[in-house]
């Protein structure tokens, strides 16, 4: 039976003891986090809201302006990011599923959020991921700014045998790290620009279901991190034009226990993972340790676990992982999102009916 430690009780760990605090609950599988200026946060959940949490973790009303979203299985209101200068044009940057011809697929849209924080205007859809699929499955998403006026965006495959193998070819979105201009406009140096029958948006092939992304400080490296199927949940290292394998080789076998395309977990042409879970932890949001409170975890990468209800702690040593260590899965939460405040504290958010915003403060 697991040991369930009371929300504020110090818990030790390898590097740093810690206490874990619910900041606020009854946010409906909420999705994704990114902090305001003034350390507020801005907060999605999947059903279709948008909400401001205060550092307190009081709640705001949904914030109007946002376009309707296919609520179904894993599909609904995904990730938020804000603009790198939000302080000076307002923006914010979200994913969610898309409703059209055919079924649905991830959609990336921009909007100003008012002053009052209520309202999202100017709203535009950036991108639609094409082809839209029916199915309710592996929408992604993640979304990342690079800082150069680049924004990238992490995509599913959609799941089904069907079309999953679309994720090798460049001519689909289905499966892929896409890379555009803030404007939504395709940068003019993509690696697939002006390659016949390829979507220029591509930035890399061969992914299964993203569901982090981050770049790391001091290197700029781009990281991901995506579901396997029975097996082989893979961080990796983004670079343009690579292939990252899905669904020709995979270090996990389907979920009938057949082998997954070629029955190998690596070859030629494919790059293979940085790190690799088997058994999976079904992960789901990642942030680089920066802050302050926390010296021995700096440039840690943290990394939420779905299905292992736990936290992953990443020691990175040259773009190499050399120490993994798990923390939390005694509080029994689906780790859907992992951030860093600007008080260097890390805030969760739990994909469960009833949701959590926790926070991890230095005990
Ligand atoms: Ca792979």
């Amino acid at each position: 039976m697991l040991f369930r430690p009371k929300f504020g009780a110090t818990i030790r760990s390898e590097r740093a003891a810690f206490r874990v605090d619910l900041l606020a609950e009854r946010l409906v599988h909420p999705w994704g986090l990114d902090f305001l200026p003034d350390g507020r946060m801005i907060v999605t959940e999947r059903p279709g809201r948008m909400r401001i949490v205060t550092a307190r973790g009081e709640l705001s009303h949904a914030i109007a302006g946002v376009p309707a979203v296919v609520a179904k299985g894993q599909g609904g209101l995904l990730d938020v990011a804000l603009h790198p200068r939000f302080v000076e044009n307002r923006l914010v940057f979200w994913t969610f599923s898309e409703a059209g011809p055919g079924g649905a697929s991830t959609a990336l849209a921009r909007g100003r959020l008012s002053e009052d924080g209520g309202r999202l205007a100017d709203v535009t859809i950036l991108f639609s991921q094409k082809p839209k699929i029916g199915g309710t499955y592996h929408f992604g998403s993640r979304i990342a700014f690079d800082g150069a006026g680049h924004l990238f965006a992490g995509l599913g495959e959609r799941f089904n045998d069907r079309t999953r193998g679309q994720a090798q070819d460049p001519g689909s979105h289905l499966g892929k790290v896409i890379r555009l201009n803030e404007d939504g406009s395709v940068p003019a140096d993509n690696p697939y620009v002006g390659r016949a029958g390829a979507l220029p948006e591509v930035w890399s092939i061969g992914h299964r279901n993203i569901q982090a992304m981050a770049f790391e400080p001091g290197t700029g490296a781009l990281w991901e991190v995506e579901h396997g199927p029975m097996g082989g949940d893979e961080l990796n290292l983004v670079r343009p034009g690579v292939n990252y394998g899905w669904p020709v080789v995979s270090y996990g076998l389907n979920y009938d226990g057949t082998k997954v395309g070629s029955g190998k977990a690596t070859g030629p042409g494919f790059e293979p993972p940085v790190w690799q879970w088997t058994p999976v932890i079904a992960p789901s949001g990642m942030a680089f340790y920066e802050g302050g409170a926390f010296p021995a975890w700096r440039g840690n990468l943290f990394i939420g676990g779905l299905a292992t209800t736990c936290v992953v702690r990443l020691e990175m040593e040259d773009g190499k992982v050399v120490h993994e260590e798990r923390l939390l899965r005694e509080l029994g939460l689906r780790i859907r999102e992992v951030a860093v405040g600007p008080d260097g504290a890390l805030y969760l958010l739990t994909d469960e009916d009833n949701g959590h915003l926790l926070r991890v403060s230095a005990a």
